[in-house]
C-alpha cells in the first residue's frame, strides 16, 4: 500500500469490521481455496490457508474444511505439505518463482503426479490446530452437523499424521525435537534477522538470471527483501531443483540448514491438537503414544534453544553448530505457542515481552509486537519481517497467551490489534512507529484473524453499532 494513501477507517464506514473482513475473504475466494492476497500472492500458501481456515470456520465450517482439504490434496508421498500450490489461472508474470520455475517438482517421484504444481518447500505446521478449531466451531455453533465435521476429521487425520511424521523424520534427522528448514521462506518470516547469520554464509553459485516480480506490487522497494537476500533465496531454490527435490540429496547439499524454533514450537501445539483429534476419532493407542512422545521431544528440544542472557528462545544453525542471535518476536512466540512452561519461565517471558525492547518500546505507534525489537541491530521499520508488526503473529501470540492463562495481556493485544485494523485496514503488515499499512492490501489472513477475534467477544465498535 502506498505511504501516501489515507488510512481507511472501517470503524467509520458504518458497515463494521466483520463485514469488511468477510468481504476481503469473499473477494480472495477461489472456490475451494483462498488467494493469500489479490495481486502480490495469487496462489495458495500453506500456513496462510490454515490461518484463513481458522477465520472461515466462523463463517462456514464446511468451506473452512475445504480450504484445508484442497491444500492436503497436493500433499507429497513423503508426507510433505508444500508451501505453495500454484494457481494455474494466475498470469505467468504475476509471481516469481512460480510453477514454471519449480519444474523439479514435476520430475520428483515424491510429488503429486499432475498439476496444479507445487513448490518443494514447507511452512509452519499450523494445520492440525486449524482442523481442531473447525471441529470445535462446527460443534459450538452448529454450522455443520457433528457427523459431517467428524467425517472431515476422519479424512484429514491420516494426512495430518503423515505431515507431522515427515517433519519429525526428514526434518529432524538429528532427533533434537526441532524442525530443520532449508530456506528462509520455510519459516514464513522470510527476511527476519533470525536468518542473517546463516544466509550470509550461503555462497551463491552460477545460475540463470532472474527477474523479481514482488517489487511490481509495492510502491516502496524497502518494504520487501533486498536483492542480496533475494539472490540467496533463488540460489537455495536452485540447489533444491538440482537435487530434484529428493530429501536425501537436499540434506547432503543444502547450504542453509537451521532448526527453526517457531516452527518447532508450533509443531508441539499441533501435535497436541492432533492428539485431541485422535481421541475424538478413537484412533489406535499407538498413534496417541507417538504424539505424546513427539510433544515431549519437541518441548525438550525447545529447552535447548533458551538463551538465558537474551531471555529468548533462539534458532540453531545446524551447519555452523551455533544459536543464531536476534531479538525477534519468534523468541517469545515459540515457547508460548508450545505451552507447558514452568510458571517462572512463563513469567520471565511475559515480563520480557512487555519490556521497553518489545511491547513497551517508547516509539511504538501502538503496543503491538514488532517482528524484530527496535533495539536489535537487524531492525528496519518498513522492511518486511525485520520490524513491522503482523496481525497474524499477534493472533498467534494472543492464542498462546490465552492458553497460558495470561488473559489480561491477551485481551489487550486483541483490542489493540483490532483498533489498528479498524484504523488502517487489512494490510499485510504495518509500520510499528506510524501504524501505516505496508505490503499487500486486503491480505486474507489479516481478515481471517480479525474475524476470529471479533467472534470471540464484542469489540467496542460492534457494541456501539
Ligand atoms: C511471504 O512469503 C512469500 C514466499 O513464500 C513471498 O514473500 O513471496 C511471507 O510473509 C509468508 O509467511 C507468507 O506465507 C506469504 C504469503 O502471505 O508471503
Amino acid at each position: 500500500m502506498s505511504g501516501e494513501d489515507p488510512p481507511r477507517s472501517f470503524a467509520d464506514s458504518g458497515r463494521g469490521l466483520a463485514h469488511e473482513a468477510k468481504e476481503v475473504l469473499r473477494n480472495n475466494d477461489m472456490g475451494g481455496w483462498t488467494k493469500a492476497a489479490p495481486n502480490l500472492y495469487p496462489h495458495q500458501w500453506s500456513w496462510d490457508s490454515a490461518l484463513i481456515a481458522i477465520g472461515l470456520a466462523r463463517l462456514d465450517p464446511r468451506r473452512a474444511a475445504r480450504e484445508l482439504e484442497t491444500l492436503f490434496d497436493r500433499q507429497w508421498k513423503t508426507g510433505k505439505v508444500p508451501h505453495i500450490v500454484f494457481n494455474e489461472d494466475a498470469p505467468a508474470d504475476s509471481y516469481f518463482p512460480g510453477a514454471d520455475h519449480w519444474y523439479c517438482t514435476a520430475d520428483s517421484p515424491d510429488a503429486p503426479p499432475a498439476s496444479p504444481y507445487t513448490s518443494c518447500l514447507v511452512q509452519p505446521p499450523v494445520h492440525a490446530i486449524a482442523a481442531r478449531h473447525i471441529w470445535e466451531v462446527a460443534r459450538e455453533e452448529n454450522g455443520g452437523s457433528t457427523n459431517e465435521s467428524r467425517a472431515f476429521l476422519g479424512r484429514i487425520y491420516p494426512k495430518l499424521l503423515g505431515w507431522h511424521r515427515y517433519l519429525l523424520t526428514y526434518r529432524d534427522r538429528e532427533e533434537m525435537g526441532l524442525v530443520t528448514i532449508y530456506h528462509p521462506w520455510e519459516s514464513g518470516m522470510d527476511n527476519s534477522p533470525r536468518w542473517d547469520g546463516a544466509l550470509g554464509r550461503v555462497e551463491v553459485g552460477d545460475m540463470p538470471d532472474f527477474e523479481r516480480r514482488d517489487l511490481q506490487h509495492v510502491d516502496d522497494p524497502s518494504e520487501r527483501p533486498t536483492d542480496f537476500e533475494y539472490k540467496r533465496y533463488i540460489w537455495l531454490v536452485e540447489s533444491m531443483k538440482r537435487a530434484v527435490c529428493d530429501e536425501d540429496a537436499i540434506y547432503e547439499a543444502q547450504q542453509f540448514q537451521v532448526k527453526d524454533v517457531l516452527a518447532s514450537g508450533i509443531l508441539v501445539a499441533a501435535n497436541e491438537a492432533l492428539l485431541e483429534i485422535a481421541e475424538i476419532l478413537e484412533a489406535p493407542d499407538e498413534d496417541r503414544e507417538l504424539m505424546r512422545a513427539w510433544t515431549h521431544r519437541g518441548r525438550e528440544g525447545l529447552e535447548r534453544c533458551w538463551h538465558e542472557d537474551l531471555g529468548l528462545y533462539l534458532d540453531y544453525d545446524v551447519l555452523a553448530g551455533e544459536l543464531l542471535q536476534a531479538r525477534t518476536v519468534a523468541g517469545f512466540l515459540a515457547p508460548l505457542v508450545a505451552g507447558g512452561l514452568e510458571p517462572a519461565r512463563l513469567k520471565a517471558l511475559v515480563t520480557r515481552l512487555q519490556s521497553a525492547e518489545f511491547l513497551g518500546h517508547p516509539d511504538l505507534y501502538r503496543p503491538l509486537p514488532p517482528s524484530t525489537s527496535p533495539d536489535d541491530p537487524g531492525f528496519m521499520r518498513r522492511s518486511y519481517w525485520r520490524g513491522p508488526f503482523w496481525p497474524v503473529i499477534t493472533w498467534l501470540l494472543w492464542w498462546s497467551l490465552e492458553r497460558a492463562g495470561e488473559k489480561e495481556l491477551a485481551d489487550r493485544l486483541r483490542q489493540t490489534a483490532l483498533a489498528q485494523i479498524s484504523e488502517h485496514g487489512f494490510g499485510e503488515y504495518f509500520d510499528p512507529f506510524t501504524g501505516e499499512s505496508l505490503g499487500a492490501e486486503d491480505q486474507s489472513w489479516t481478515a481471517a484473524v480479525a474475524l476470529e477475534w471479533l467472534a470471540e467477544e464484542p469489540y467496542p465498535e460492534q457494541k456501539a453499532s
